[in-house]
């Protein structure tokens, strides 16, 4: 069992202050050494907090509980006394975007930086992202999705197995707004769509898998909309989400779902310059910037057909339009337009297709937190899956941003969402509520 981290720094209060040990007055060389060893030992613990070594426990939640629970600091809480520390981060101010002054107005998602230096930055670094000329599941939006699908819950404990759909096409409000009572050992707790996630996907709320004509999404590129989430970052700086949405992953026989969201992070220091960009595929995995392609300050990524990985490189990405014999040997191939489908993500960016048509991208859009949505995007406290439900859980829906499965850490926080979240608050890393 591990310590809690409030438990290690109780130990290390109450061993520096045992009743046993006689109390000694002020400028006592002996006391002095305690305080001092007091203050190492914090220090240590606060250390290998942010290493990553030590994880707080986390909480079961009492049956029937919805609404956020209490959750260990995910950063410790200084001690009176040990001030004297140093600030664990390596940086100083200037920090990006921050202004104690700020309005509601001016911070609509409440996380200390200004919505619209938010805005500026995510457009500054948005991606340019290449799709192959043989990919035939099109990106789409949040919106068209939801428009041409139904929200349903699933409850295998009820009797005959329920799943049942409760609102065809339904609004960003009411995606977010259904509550179902859960059967079973949990009789009397309210399952909710913007609230309970579901370990296994067996008690939860799904959106239905779009009809089959519509699996390969959108072909209109004013669809393709680009999803952001900015926050303040533990170096001083800014970190920036990017989320798209497929309707349809197709990835082999075997492993396909619907409602597919793919993500990446670019991290960026208390300089506004960026130091990583984290890809969201199977695993996290924390690329340095100087492996990263760019297009004056964008990053640039290729996205592989079906299964929409993310790559830093178009290797081994086949596609159509090299003239070769039988199409044999051609691969994505950004000096070869009629290979590729080249997508600028910012707002006012323009993507061109593999037959030379240029139209206007669909741009950026804030989403906030899931406690404070901005511009309307409450889908993001959606804690649902994205497609129906398959034999297996590889071949079920997975889950939106807020509740991405990706690395989730050992406590149950969600890595995918708030890695690297200067001060996140508790609601936003643990999900609020989780069912089987
Ligand atoms: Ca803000
Ligand atoms: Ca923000």
């Amino acid at each position: 069992m591990r310590l809690s981290l409030l438990s290690l720094l109780l130990l290390v209060a109450c061993n520096t202050t045992s009743p046993t040990t006689p109390r000694r007055p002020a400028g006592d060389s002996a006391g002095d050494a305690a305080a001092e060893q007091f203050i190492k030992d914090a220090l240590a613990v606060i250390e290998a907090f942010n290493n990553g070594s030590l994880i707080p426990e986390q909480e079961a939640l009492p049956d029937g509980e919805t609404e956020p629970a209490p959750r260990p600091s995910a950063r410790p809480t200084p001690r009176p006394g040990a001030s004297a520390a140093p600030n664990p981060e390596p940086t100083s101010p200037p920090r990006v975007c921050l202004d104690p002054s700020l309005s509601v107005a001016d911070d609509a998602d409440r996380d200390g930086l200004h919505d619209g230096c938010e805005q500026d930055l995510a457009e500054r670094f948005a991606p340019v992202i290449y799709h192959s000329s043989s990919e035939d599941r099109w990106p789409v939006n949040v919106d068209w999705y939801l428009s041409r699908s139904a929200l349903a819950i699933a409850d295998p404990r009820c009797d005959k197995n329920r799943r049942e759909r409760l609102v065809p096409q339904p609004t960003q409000a009411q995606l977010v707004a259904a509550q179902e009572p859960a059967c079973g050992e949990d009789e009397g707790t309210l399952l909710k769509s913007a609230g309970t996630r579901s370990r296994n996907k067996e008690q939860t709320f799904y959106l239905e898998d779009v009809p089959s004509a519509l699996r390969n999404g959108s072909t209109t590129p004013s669809d393709w909309r680009t999803y952001v989430q900015a926050y303040p970052n533990e170096i001083g700086g800014v970190t920036l989400q990017y989320w798209r949405l497929y309707a349809y992953h197709r990835d082999d026989l075997l492993n396909n779902y619907g409602g597919e969201w793919v993500g990446f992070h670019v991290v960026l220091n208390h300089h506004e310059q960026p130091q990583q960009l984290i890809l969201l595929n199977d695993k996290f995995e924390p690329q340095p910037w100087e492996q990263v392609q760019l297009e004056d300050e964008r990053p640039v990524l290729f996205v592989k057909p079906g299964s929409h990985n993310l790559q830093l490189k178009p290797d081994k990405i086949g596609a159509k339009g090299c003239g070769s014999f039988l199409g044999l040997g051609c691969n994505l191939d950004v000096a070869k337009p009629a290979t590729h489908v080249r997508q600028e993500t910012h707002t006012d960016g323009a993507i061109r297709w593999f037959d030379g048509q240029e139209s206007p991208s669909a741009g950026l859009i804030q989403v906030g937190r899931k406690e404070h949505p901005l511009n309307g995007q409450d889908f993001i406290a959606y804690s649902g899956l994205w497609g129906s439900l398959g034999r297996l859980y590889n071949t079920s829906g997975f889950w939106g941003p807020a509740f991405h499965h990706v690395a989730r850490r050992p406590d149950g926080g969600i890595t995918a969402w708030g890695a690297g979240w200067r001060g996140i608050p508790q609601s936003e890393l643990f999900p609020w509520a989780e069912s089987p």
